[in-house]
């Protein structure tokens, strides 16, 4: 994997970072760019709404499912609208596809990108006040500028995404991200009201010992595998850490090394976590970072998605423990 060339001291602003960056990719020519600096004003603004829900009547349920099935919250919809109006407002984003919505966005603009995002993921996480998270991933439209965006411009593969990040809303608020020269995590410093460079070049530990599964679903859980994969764990003095709020759980596992294991269930046949709205954005991070994510039998970012809400096992951290449970998943 090519690193970015320059390293940049800790505590640049986004801003400058992205203006430094810009010529490592020429043919972006700013509207990249902006298309960060879109992503990165809606998460202040979403920001600032979190952390006033315990205060405002914001929090709770509006009594509506979104496509996936999941309640939605007034927050999850806020966000929505919040990334939303960022995007066609910037111009830079042809169109976008949503958690919260069934179908495609299309902007009737110019620009040369669409979006898939989560804008609140983990929400049930919400009248709880723990950590929840935004996941986003971006490509190049594959129809031409200008024209219709058709369901092609969004069914592409993690592989085609020119970018990836999640902003993690937690002790503090941080925006983590790759163009596919390494992932840099930056730090939301509230009173400057700018998100600054805290985690240049951030590597997934290789090794770790930390296994995140919610072992309530093990016995609905097909494979044997996943169940002699933990008894090992278990055997090895892991400890588990579980938040069900899957970008603070990816954050913790990138940092410290570990495993993320969703596998498919009796109830979730297909596994749980959205491909296109969750899995490929941080399947890249991860990759990015050094880690491993899969299904199980694929790469993640290999999977050629055939509906946007598609959902996919997903088995994502340090790339040794990813590797030791595909061995006990391939045991039958
Ligand atoms: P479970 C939250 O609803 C979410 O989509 C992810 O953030 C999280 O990792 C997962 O679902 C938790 O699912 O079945 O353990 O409650």
């Amino acid at each position: 994997m090519e690193r970015s060339r320059i390293a940049l001291p800790i505590g640049i602003t986004l801003d400058r970072f992205i203006k430094s960056k810009q010529d490592e990719y020429p043919q972006a020519a700013g509207e990249f760019s902006q298309l960060l600096r879109d992503i990165a004003l809606a998460s202040k603004v979403v920001n600032r709404e979190i952390n006033k829900a315990g205060l405002v009547d914001i929090m709770g349920y509006i009594g509506q499912q979104n496509k996936a099935g999941d309640e939605q919250q007034k927050l999850d919809v806020l966000a929505h609208i919040r990334f939303s109006r960022a995007f066609s407002k910037g111009g830079e984003a042809a169109g976008i596809i949503s958690e919260e919505t069934k179908s495609f966005t299309d902007f009737k603009n110019k620009g040369k990108y669409v979006v898939a995002i989560d804008p609140l993921d983990g929400s049930s996480n919400i009248d709880v006040n723990v950590s929840i998270g935004t996941i986003f991933s971006i490509y190049k439209r594959k129809t031409r500028p200008g024209t219709k965006l058709t369901q092609k411009d969004f069914l592409q593969k993690g592989s085609e995404q020119v970018a990836a990040g999640y902003i993690l809303y937690g002790s503090s608020t941080m925006l983590v991200f790759t163009t596919g020269k390494g992932v840099f995590g930056f730090t939301y410093e509230t009173t400057l009201g700018e998100y600054v460079l805290s985690h240049p070049q951030m590597r997934c530990p290789a090794n770790g010992k930390i296994y995140s599964i919610n072992e309530a679903g093990l016995p609905q859980c097909p494979n044997p595998g996943i169940g002699r994969y933990l008894d090992k764990c278990k055997k090895d003095g892991f400890t588990a850490r579980y938040i069900g709020s899957l970008v603070a759980d990816i954050h913790r596992n990138l940092i410290k090394g570990g495993i993320f294991i969703y596998p498919a269930t009796d109830r979730y046949r297909d596994g749980k976590l959205r491909l296109l709205f969750e899995c490929n954005a941080l399947a890249m991070i991860v990759e990015q970072a050094g880690g491993m994510a899969r299904n199980g039998s694929k790469r993640i970012l290999d999977i050629a998605p055939k509906d946007l809400h598609q959902t996919t096992p997903f088995f994502v951290g340090s790339k040794r423990l990813v590797k030791e449970l595909l061995s006990e998943l391939q045991r039958k």
